[in-house]
């Protein structure tokens, strides 16, 4: 659901998760660039040294944004699920990451059975880049990109992870158009690391191009009290629980000028969960796992249909 001004959220709480409306009637998109020749390629620490490369560079890259553990994969899983589920094609892309061994080619191959099984450590297990294609009637609509938490925002301040990594700061710089979905989360750590938090966000914000597209998706929205008891977010809680939790973090969005009287805020925030998760021991691995059960389509439904309003 966008972010609107005061005016309009009476009508956007009885909407609830039905209508996801245009960011910005007036916005028209720039044009994609001439296709740039030069490869998005750069060595990614995480995990070794693997190369990453974009090779069309034509497509809008949805960038999965989040701290680990906030939900990407387990957002992705959940997408590509839906997406299933209504026909629409998504796959892996198999260029995405060439010098590992053919660690993630085989990543890539058990991508489909990892994301429909109901074992969520399955699912989550091993991926640091995942690049999935989506496609519409035969044309590539665009293409997300999970990577690793870690190097996006570590939370432990004593580490020194550097930022923007390369691999990073190619995607940012690439010529395709990036919609940004920055993850946040109900009671995520504590004060100062969400300041942190919002200090990244608002780096990449410095970094980003007048055509990018953001949208916030809160995830883990069954942790939240702005879940009603009937299942319904109540979007002016979600507002203020994430202007108490992240103070000035939706302000750096916020519309200047005349445009303001439309809009008040210029992304999108939706209110997510990918699913329940239990725990049982499984006899046959002797051990305990995580059970991934996918939660309300509604969900992945109006992720997508921002999306696609940002495309
Ligand atoms: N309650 C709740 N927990 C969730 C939800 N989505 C994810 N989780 C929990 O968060 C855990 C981590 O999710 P992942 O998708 O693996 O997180 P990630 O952002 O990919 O983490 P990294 O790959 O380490 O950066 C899951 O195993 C779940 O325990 C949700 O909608 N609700
Ligand atoms: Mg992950």
């Amino acid at each position: 659901m966008p972010i609107t001004n005061n005016n309009e959220e009476q009508g956007l709480q009885q909407e609830q998760l039905d209508v996801v409306q245009e960011i910005d009637r007036q916005d028209n998109y720039e044009p994609i660039p001439e296709i740039n020749q030069v490869d998005i390629t750069a060595p990614a620490p995480a995990g070794g040294i693997v190369n990453v490369n974009v090779k069309d560079k034509k497509s809008p890259i949805i960038f999965l944004f989040g701290p680990p553990a906030a939900g990407k994969t387990m957002t992705l899983v959940r997408l590509y699920r839906y997406l299933n589920s209504i026909n629409t094609n998504i796959k892996p892309n198999k260029d995405f990451v060439s010098n590992d061994g053919g660690e993630y080619v085989s990543r890539c191959d058990n991508f489909h059975n990892d994301a429909v099984s109901n074992l969520a450590a399955e699912a989550t297990k091993g991926v640091n880049f995942m690049l999935l294609d989506i496609w519409d009637n035969g044309a590539k609509k665009c293409q997300i990109l999970e990577s690793p938490g870690e190097r996006l925002f570590e939370p432990d301040h004593n580490k020194e992870v550097p930022f923007p990594v390369q691999y990073v700061s190619s995607i940012i710089d690439s010529d395709n158009r990036k919609v940004y979905i920055f993850i946040l989360e109900p009671n995520y750590k504590d004060d100062a690391t969400r300041v942190r938090y919002k200090d990244r966000i608002a780096e990449v914000k410095q970094m980003m191009d007048k055509k990018d597209k953001v949208i916030f998706l809160y995830n883990k929205i069954d942790c939240s009290p702005s879940l009603d008891d009937n299942g319904n977010v109540n979007i002016k809680s979600l507002r203020e629980e994430i202007n108490d939790d992240y103070p000035g973090l939706l302000d750096l969005f916020k519309v200047k000028g005349p445009r303001a009287i439309i809009r008040e805020y210029d992304c999108y925030l939706i209110p997510f969960q990918t699913g329940t998760y239990s725990e049982e021991f499984n006899t046959v691995l002797n051990k305990k796992v995580k059970i991934f059960t996918a939660g309300k389509n509604k969900y992945p439904q109006e992720l997508w249909n921002a999306i696609k309003k940002c495309l």
